[in-house]
C-alpha cells in the first residue's frame, strides 16, 4: 500500500493482512477497515460514535464484520439464484486504500474533513465468488470523515454487456433503545415487509420498533431522521439510491447470531440506502453509479 498519507491519517493493524485506516481530524474521529471497506466507527468532534459495532464482531477473512456501515454489494439479500452469500463479496474482500486527503474548511465542510477512497475490481475478488457475478467491474468506496460522515459507492461497469446490481449501504446506527426510537420521512410509501413474507404494506406515519422489522421502502429518495425520545437526532441523506431498508431483528433472531450478544438488539437500528428489489440497477457497458449517504448528528 503506496498511498500517501496526512498527518491526520494513519494504519493499524486490521483484517488479517488487510489493515485498518484511522482517522483522527479535528473535525471527527473514524475508523475504517481495507476489508469490506467497512466504516466500523464515526464519531465527530464532541459527540461519541454514531455508528454500532457489535462489541462480538467476528474480524476474520470469510466473515462479515457486524456493526458500522457493511458494503452489500453487487447484491443485497439473498444471491439472485441462491448460490452464494447473502449481500454480496463486497464485505468479504480486501479492498485497495488508494487515496487519502484532508478536506479544508468550507460551507459544505465545516472543520474540513479527510476523504479515504478505497477500490475494489474483480481481479481483487476471490475466484470463488466472482464468478457469482460475472462482470467486470470498478467499485469506489469514498468515505468522507468530518461533521458529515459521507459515504459513496461508485460502480463502473468494464465489461461488454450490461450488468444487473442491487446494493446498500447497510448503516447500523447506534440508539440507546430501538424501542424508543422513531425514523421520519418514510410515511405514505410503499414498503415490502420482509418478516410478513414480503408482503406489499404502506407506512402509516413514523416508522416505531415493536418488534422485529426488516422492511424494503420502494421508490424513495427520502431525508430521513433517526430520533429518540430525549436523545439524540441522526440525519440520514442519501443520493442515487431508490430503496431505503429499515432493520432490527429484536430479540429472538438477535439470539441466532454469534456476533451479536443476546441483550444488544435494543442498541441499535440499521437504516440502510439501497437500491433493491423493484429498484434494481442495470448498469450499461462503461457507465457508471453512485450510491451516497450522508449522516449528520443533528
Ligand atoms: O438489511 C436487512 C437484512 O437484509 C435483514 O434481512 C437481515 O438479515 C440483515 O440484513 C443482516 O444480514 P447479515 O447477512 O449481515 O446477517
Amino acid at each position: 500500500m503506496t498511498v500517501a498519507l496526512p498527518p491526520t491519517v494513519h494504519l493499524a493493524p486490521g483484517v488479517g493482512d488487510a489493515p485498518l485506516v484511522v482517522v483522527d481530524h479535528p473535525a471527527a474521529t473514524a475508523r475504517v477497515h481495507t476489508y469490506g471497506a467497512h466504516v466500523v466507527a464515526w464519531a465527530p468532534a464532541g459527540a461519541g460514535d454514531v455508528l454500532w459495532l457489535s462489541p462480538d464482531a467476528i474480524l476474520a477473512p470469510g466473515t462479515a464484520i457486524r456493526g458500522g456501515i457493511p458494503v452489500c454489494f453487487p447484491w443485497f439479500g439473498p444471491h439472485p439464484a441462491g448460490a452464494g452469500p447473502a449481500h454480496g463479496f463486497a464485505r468479504t474482500s480486501t479492498w485497495r486504500l488508494v487515496g487519502a486527503e484532508d478536506l479544508p474548511h468550507d460551507e459544505r465542510r465545516p472543520g474540513g474533513a479527510v476523504r479515504l477512497t478505497l477500490e475494489l475490481t474483480r481481479a481483487d475478488v476471490a475466484p470463488d465468488a466472482a464468478a457469482l457475478w460475472p462482470h467486470e467491474f470498478t467499485a469506489r468506496l469514498e468515505v468522507e470523515v468530518g461533521a458529515s460522515l459521507t459515504v459513496s459507492l461508485t460502480t463502473t461497469n468494464d465489461g461488454p454487456d450490461a450488468a444487473d446490481l442491487t446494493q446498500a449501504l447497510h448503516t447500523y446506527l447506534a440508539v440507546d433503545d430501538v424501542r424508543r426510537t422513531r425514523v421520519d420521512g418514510l410515511a405514505g410509501g410503499p414498503y415490502l415487509d420482509k418478516v410478513a413474507g414480503d408482503a406489499r404494506e404502506v407506512q402509516d406515519g413514523p416508522v416505531l420498533f415493536t418488534g422485529p422489522t426488516d422492511r424494503v421502502y420502494l421508490g424513495t429518495s427520502a431525508l430521513l431522521t433517526v430520533s429518540e425520545a430525549g436523545g439524540r437526532t441522526v440525519e440520514v441523506a442519501k443520493v442515487g439510491s431508490s430503496t431505503t431498508v429499515v432493520w432490527n431483528p429484536w430479540s429472538a433472531d438477535a439470539a441466532k447470531m454469534r456476533d451479536v450478544p443476546d441483550d444488544a438488539w435494543t442498541r441499535f437500528v440499521c437504516v440502510e440506502a439501497a437500491n433493491a428489489a423493484d429498484d434494481a440497477v442495470r448498469l450499461p457497458a462503461g457507465e457508471t453509479h453512485t450510491l451516497t449517504t450522508r449522516l449528520t448528528l443533528l
